[in-house]
């Protein structure tokens, strides 16, 4: 029995330099903004479980109700002695719902912020003895190579949470394409998906009362006062997120509550009262409006479960 996790050091890793100039020129653009990979420091990372837990936030418990009734029909997909590789593992807590079912032979955890990584994939493995755990602390939204040495016949990409919805719907698309040269032909692909509903539901997600989601964003500049010096004082900037139908995006913004000027690595960037950071896009779809999107990618739908009330979707894909 053995209770290590095989650790990787994938290539891009997340390093400083990539927060420092991707954040110097959002900071330089008409419209500012910065990527949502930047959320997850620690702190970012123990927030987002948080937000997970807000009654308002039905994407984690939906995602979580649709795997455990669907784990034996995605086991019977997925096969046996699979290599499931869970892309913004997190606190690995879906997998849970998985790993009986399938009966996967090995699991790689793969995520930008290190320690959460580290943390998470040790109690899974120390949880699932019988299970070959491995951790690789990467950028994925960057091309990516899988390690050495966790490479199996069968992969099964894991992909909840509609962590995909940060990406456009372009992104998305390239992204899927990407992980299709990556895998070889006839492996999983298991994806998460929030579904377009009504604006009050998808808005009260992203405002919740208790204000976790206010401080995951407003974390942000607590996190470039620390890495980067900042000057920038995150009482001066207000939460706000609201659904653009147009778009089909929930969009995430930090508004200048007064006019300001912050710093930023000696670079000084001038804010009018009531200038925006666009910090998150969170893009919504029709189930048909997915599977063509990973159709484009090549890969095919195979099944598609969601819950009663349609809030959201789990969609088994398979490499073309
Ligand atoms: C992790 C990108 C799926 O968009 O719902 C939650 C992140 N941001 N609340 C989402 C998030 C604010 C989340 N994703």
């Amino acid at each position: 029995m053995t209770l290590a996790v095989k650790f990787h050091d994938l290539h891009p890793t997340p390093a400083a330099t990539s927060l420092r100039d991707e954040i110097l020129m959002g900071f330089r653009a008409d419209q500012k903004f910065a990527s949502p990979k930047f959320f997850y420091d620690q702190r970012g990372s123990e927030l987002f479980d948080q937000i997970c837990e807000q009654p308002e936030y039905y994407p984690t418990r939906t995602e979580e109700l649709i795997l455990a009734a669907a784990a034996a029909d995605i086991a019977e997909i997925a096969g046996h002695e699979a290599t499931l590789i869970e892309l913004g593992s997190g606190a690995s807590r879906k997998v849970r719902l998985l790993l009986e079912a399938m009966r996967p032979s090995s699991y790689l955890g793969i995520d930008i912020s290190r320690e959460f990584l580290l943390e998470s994939t040790r109690r899974l493995a120390a949880d699932y003895p019988w299970l070959e755990v491995h951790a690789a602390c990467a950028d994925f939204s960057c091309n990516m190579a899988l390690p050495d040495g966790v490479y199996c016949e069968r992969p099964v990409g894991f992909f909840p949470g509609s962590s995909i919805g940060n990406f456009d719907p372009q992104s998305a698309e390239n992204f899927l394409r990407g992980l299709h040269s990556l895998l070889p032909t006839g492996s999983g692909l298991l994806v998460g998906i929030d579904l377009i509903k009504d604006k009050a539901t998808l808005e009260a997600a992203y405002n919740d009362e208790a204000g976790v989601t206010a401080a995951f964003n407003l974390n942000l500049l607590e996190r470039l006062r620390h890495e980067l010096n900042a000057e920038i004082d995150p009482r001066h900037f207000a939460h706000q997120a609201f659904f653009n139908e147009e778009l089909s995006r929930i969009e995430m913004h930090l508004v200048s509550r007064l006019p300001q000027v912050v710093t930023i690595e000696g670079e000084r960037f001038r804010f009018q009262k009531g200038e925006t950071i666009h910090t998150e896009n969170s893009y919504k779809y029709t189930i048909e409006g997915f599977q063509a999107l990973a159709g484009r990618a090549g890969f095919e739908a195979r099944s598609c479960w969601t819950d009663t009330d349609g809030l959201f979707s789990v969609h088994y894909l398979e490499r073309a």
